[in-house]
């Protein structure tokens, strides 16, 4: 009977140590375990207790009632039970632990969803093997064959870099591989039916039902003797050998660079469409102060993938002032959009306090070796060399080049506490957020600093005709509200907007995702234009649209959004006509709501995120065509 209850009582022990995140305690109870041999199975402490107490996290997370942060302490504390346990599993026990293989594709960063996943995996049973995130896709295939795995699990959260799932796919059923592990894709842009286009065994929503389905799904496989015998490969080559044959081998067609050709070929031989009333500088500001308007401005967020027209490549726009601004210029001329914001990637800041970036050709750059101590934080100036002062300089070129044109440029870069994520890695700043605050706090105060002396650099240099700020982690999955003004909010609010006002400049954010904390993003900061995304089937967890927005903020800010970016990757007729009716309903719908409130033009039609710049053009000249030709009349009618 006591025995009974200690054994309750240590398996509840780790259970509250992982919810309450308290590494130190299950690492101290997992040692009992250890000392006291043979009144708690080890397998069972981790089963019952510390997986156990993921899981509720997990429950928890769903629930909205804890947010990213508490995730990420919880695994911690989990894996630290877990190192003093695991080597005691019974050998037979650890041999039933089925392997997967898990990262985040090539090309892709976003790792907080694929981390989660490997967590429950792991409080599942399964032996993780962990490869990261931009995961060159071979290895995959070879840490797969290392292992003689179960299974393989692919994140991808652009769809830009999804394809790479397929890739994988069609490279195992090649190495007759395919029916050897279990392959589970997901991540936010991947569906059901893009699972079952590729090949893919199952997508799942999160990480928890990830964990649950693989669950279920590695008891029916073979054994993986049978599975990964030189029989069992060769018969699956087989098998695969005439699908891989009929897949025809397109060539390579850079579809940015034939698009924007077609475009500039329209343009020279017809002109752009229509003769406007007002230019895009008179349009935008007076849009910003809710004046008359001929039409609302139309800016979908085409920053990179203006390089298409000149041509150059990513590298080129991101390090090259000059083909930065021909790219703006390029994009101005033939697409006709009514401003342009200057962003490139979201490193720039982070890139000058000291992690190192890299430059694919053909690709945002992104920060890969983040830095060790936040001690080792150093406020450099904005200097010849920064990359902070080349971006401002690039700009400069770009609104020079744009007035030309009559088009207004915004420039772009990171607000603090996206520089500290990009500086020293998400997970470990948001894990630290809740062990250590106040090292987090002063380390958001330093970046502060940097971002303000950016910040100042391009009023002083008078490089944009206004700045918008990048002001991620605002979603309210990752981060409650409270957390969020204590580890960003607070520094923008004290910092950073004062800057804004000491030069009489709008205070304007990006703020990358959907489902935002909107009060503090907007109200406490006295935001004048906030660039927001909206996604319909996120409306529950709280993404907002225009209808929302703009009767509650509508008059104290601008709003520009909202048409979903993700669809200008497709060329085909039925997605463009798609790409005109959303722009039709945004643009019909804000303007019936602006004048439902009493307003007349606070409002900027646009995409809500970057348009991916590998894609094609034509999306982006439709949505722009579209409210050039309908704008005009629309406006009259409703505003008179
Ligand atoms: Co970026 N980003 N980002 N970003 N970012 C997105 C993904 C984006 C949707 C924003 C938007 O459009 N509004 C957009 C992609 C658009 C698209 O193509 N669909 C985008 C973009 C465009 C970019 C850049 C290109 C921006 C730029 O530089 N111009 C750039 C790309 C860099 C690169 O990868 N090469 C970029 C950079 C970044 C940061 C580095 C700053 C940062 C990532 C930091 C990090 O991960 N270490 C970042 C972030 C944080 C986001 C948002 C805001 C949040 C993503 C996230 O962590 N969500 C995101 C907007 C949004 O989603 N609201 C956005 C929380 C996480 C728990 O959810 O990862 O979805 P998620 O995981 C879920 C499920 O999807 C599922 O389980 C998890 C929950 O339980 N799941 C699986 C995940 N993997 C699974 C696997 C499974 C099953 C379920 O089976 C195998």
């Amino acid at each position: 009977m006591t025995e009974n209850k200690s054994k309750e009582d240590i398996l509840n022990g780790l259970t509250n140590a992982v919810i309450q995140g308290d590494q130190d305690s299950a690492k101290e109870l997992a040692t009992k375990v250890i000392e006291n041999g043979g009144m708690v199975d080890p397998y069972e402490a981790i089963v019952d207790g510390l997986a156990k107490g993921m899981s509720i996290m997990s429950d928890k997370y769903e629930n909205g009632e804890v947010f990213v942060p508490h995730l990420l302490v919880a695994s911690n504390a989990m894996y630290s039970g877990m190192k003093v346990l695991t080597p005691y599993i019974k050998t037979d026990e650890a041999s039933k632990q089925a392997i997967v293989v898990i990262g985040t594709v090539q090309g892709d960063v976003h790792d907080i969803g694929k981390n989660l996943v490997k967590t429950m995996l792991t409080a599942s049973g399964f032996n993780a093997i962990d490869l990261g995130n931009d995961v060159q896709l071979d290895d995959f295939v070879e840490k797969a064959k290392e292992y003689k795995a179960d299974a393989i699990s692919m994140s991808a959260l652009m769809t830009t870099t999804m394809g790479g799932m397929e890739t994988v796919i069609d490279k195992l059923k090649e190495e007759g591989l395919r029916d050897s592990v279990i392959v589970m894709v997901g991540g936010a842009p991947v569906s059901e039916d893009y699972a079952n286009e590729i090949g893919a065994d199952a997508t799942l929503p999160d990480a928890d039902s990830a964990a649950d389905w693989l669950k279920d799904a590695v008891k029916e496989l073979e054994p993986a003797e049978r599975r990964w015998s030189e029989e069992k490969i060769s018969t699956s080559k087989v098998k695969y050998r005439e699908e891989l044959a009929k897949k025809t081998v397109s060539e390579e067609v850079d579809i940015g660079r034939e698009t924007a050709k077609e475009i500039i070929d329209e343009v020279e031989s017809v002109g752009t469409k229509g003769k406007e009333e007002m230019t895009s500088i008179e349009r935008v500001t007076s849009s910003l102060a809710d004046k008359k308007v001929d039409r609302l401005p139309v800016y979908p967020l085409a920053c990179g993938v203006t390089r298409k027209f000149v041509p150059a490549t990513y590298k080129q726009y991101a390090i090259d002032p000059e083909m930065f601004a021909q790219s703006a210029y390029a994009g101005a001329k033939y697409l006709d959009y009514d401003m342009f914001v200057g962003l490139i990637d979201l490193s720039i800041t982070a890139g000058d306090l000291g992690c190192e970036i890299t430059y694919p050709e053909e690709d945002t750059p992104s920060s890969k070796g983040h830095i060790e101590d936040y001690e080792e934080i150093e406020v450099p100036e904005v200097k010849e060399g920064t990359r902070a002062y080349e971006l401002v300089q690039a700009t400069k070129l770009a609104k020079e080049k744009l007035h030309e044109l009559g088009k207004p440029v915004v420039g772009f870069h990171e607000g603090p506490l996206l520089t500290l994520t990009q500086l020293m890695g998400a997970d470990r700043v948001m894990m630290d957020m809740k062990t250590n605050p106040e090292v987090v706090r002063d380390a958001v105060d330093k970046c502060a600093d940097y971002v303000n002396s950016v910040t100042e650099k391009f009023f002083e240099e008078d490089a944009c005709d206004a700045l918008c700020i990048d002001n991620l982690w605002s979603n309210n999955k990752i981060m409650s509200e409270d957390d969020y003004w204590k580890f960003d909010g607070k520094f923008i609010v004290d910092k950073h907007v004062p800057l804004f006002k000491k030069y009489d400049q709008p205070y304007m954010i990006h703020s990358c995702a959907d489902s935002v904390h909107y009060d503090t993003q907007i109200s406490k900061f006295g935001t004048d234009l906030f660039s927001y995304a909206y996604y319909p089937n996120e409306r529950e967890q709280g993404s907002k649209n225009y209808s929302d927005l703009i009767p509650k903020y509508g008059h104290e800010c601008c709003m520009m959004g909202e048409v979903d970016p993700i669809q200008f990757m497709d060329n085909s007729s039925e997605t463009i006509d798609k790409i005109k009716s959303d722009t039709d309903n945004v643009l019909t719908g804000a303007i019936n709501t602006l004048k439902e409130n009493g307003l007349q033009s606070k409002y900027v039609v646009s995409t809500g995120c970057e348009i991916p710049p590998g894609g094609p053009l034509t999306g982006v000249k439709e949505m722009i065509d579209l409210v050039k030709e309908k704008g005009p009349e629309l406006q009259k009618k409703t505003m008179g």
